[in-house]
């Protein structure tokens, strides 16, 4: 079988902006970097806490500073790139001057799962700094339907990168023998009903009533309202899920919870749910907070948090009808 590979896409149906192309193919030899340290996990000694913490009071672990220096390292390198942000970076870090877009990353997103061998994933978005000189902070506080690239890369039992350039979802896996990303799948569809939902269950207590009304009818099955049973699954890695869900389907929940009622949820808008929200929007899904689509969210700082719900459109749909109706 003909083998197309990334570089040959971009050339192909890439983006119009040689930059943007160059930039993603950038962002991928910092991830197979990634990829090589995440392989070697405990050989390389990069298993377990880094003994600091993160702008969001996390613990960072090894790779989490390591996958953020690699990127860093081998983005900077791209003369198109202005400025980057991170999970693991307080502020912005900046890059070319003259550069014209902005990069944002979550460098290994799942790192509970770094030390018991459970995929995790970098995930990355793509913006345009909207004026001349160098990139500043508020540069980068734009809506999601603003991003130009976004994507993931999944390290499990394949090294697959996932993206959109706004024309469709394309996923290629990594060939070790030719050392190239693949093309496996292009133009994916999400299914727009689903039997399998991806929510923290040890939460259900402090759900709000239309999430949990929601996950009782699923729990109810083919003996409830949805007249059908249901799957649950939970790899505690957005990346993990969210891959899952473009290959066949399902809806992902991190919703708000009343531990801290203050927070509107655990993830992160910026560089975790738009870029997510946007490959699944691309790939015909959908992705809400509870009410809207988290696309139109007005950013009001680097780092907030929001609360997903995304996937199947017709599940969504559904929960975002709990929401506004009760
Ligand atoms: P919990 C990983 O830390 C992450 O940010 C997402 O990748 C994942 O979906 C979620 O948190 C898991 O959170 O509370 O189930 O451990």
């Amino acid at each position: 079988m003909s083998q197309t590979t990334l570089h040959q896409f971009l050339q192909q149906r890439g983006s119009k902006e040689p930059g943007l192309n160059a930039l993603l193919l950038q962002i991928t030899v910092a991830c197979q970097a990634i990829a090589k340290q995440v392989e070697q996990g405990a050989l390389a000694g990069i298993i377990g806490s880094a003994g600091s913490g993160n702008v969001q009071g996390e613990t960072q672990q090894k790779l989490d500073i390591l996958s953020n220096d690699i990127l860093l390292q081998e983005c900077v390198k791209e003369a198109s790139l202005a400025a980057m942000a991170s999970e693991e970076m307080e502020t912005i870090h900046p890059a070319n001057a003259n550069g014209e877009y902005l990069l944002l990353f979550d460098p290994l997103d799942g790192s509970s799962n770094i030390d018991v061998n459970v995929s995790i994933g970098t995930i990355f978005s793509v913006l345009r700094k909207k004026h001349q000189g160098a990139a500043h902070e508020n540069d980068f506080l734009q809506v999601g339907r603003e991003q130009l690239l976004a994507g993931y890369v999944v390290y499990g039992p394949q090294t697959t990168l996932v993206f959109t350039l706004g024309q469709g979802v394309h996923m290629f896996t990594f060939d070790h023998q030719t050392q190239q990303f693949v093309l496996i799948k292009e133009n994916i569809q999400v299914q727009a009903d689903t039997k399998e939902f991806a929510i923290n269950m040890s939460n259900m207590r402090h759900w709000a009533a239309p999430v949990k009304r929601y996950v009782d009818e699923c729990l109810l099955g083919v003996e409830g309202a949805r007249q059908k049973d249901f799957n649950m699954r939970w790899i505690a890695s957005m990346v993990a899920d969210v891959h899952r869900i473009l290959c066949r389907g399902g809806v992902f929940m991190y919703p708000w919870d009343k531990r801290d009622p203050t927070k509107p949820g655990k993830l992160r808008l910026m560089y975790e749910a738009n870029p997510m929200s946007w490959l699944i929007e691309q790939a015909g899904g959908a992705s809400i907070n509870g009410t809207q689509s988290i696309l139109d969210i007005p950013p009001e700082k680097l780092h907030q948090r929001v609360s997903v719900i995304l996937g199947s459109k017709n599940e969504v749909s559904r929960i975002q009808n709990y929401h506004q109706n009760g």
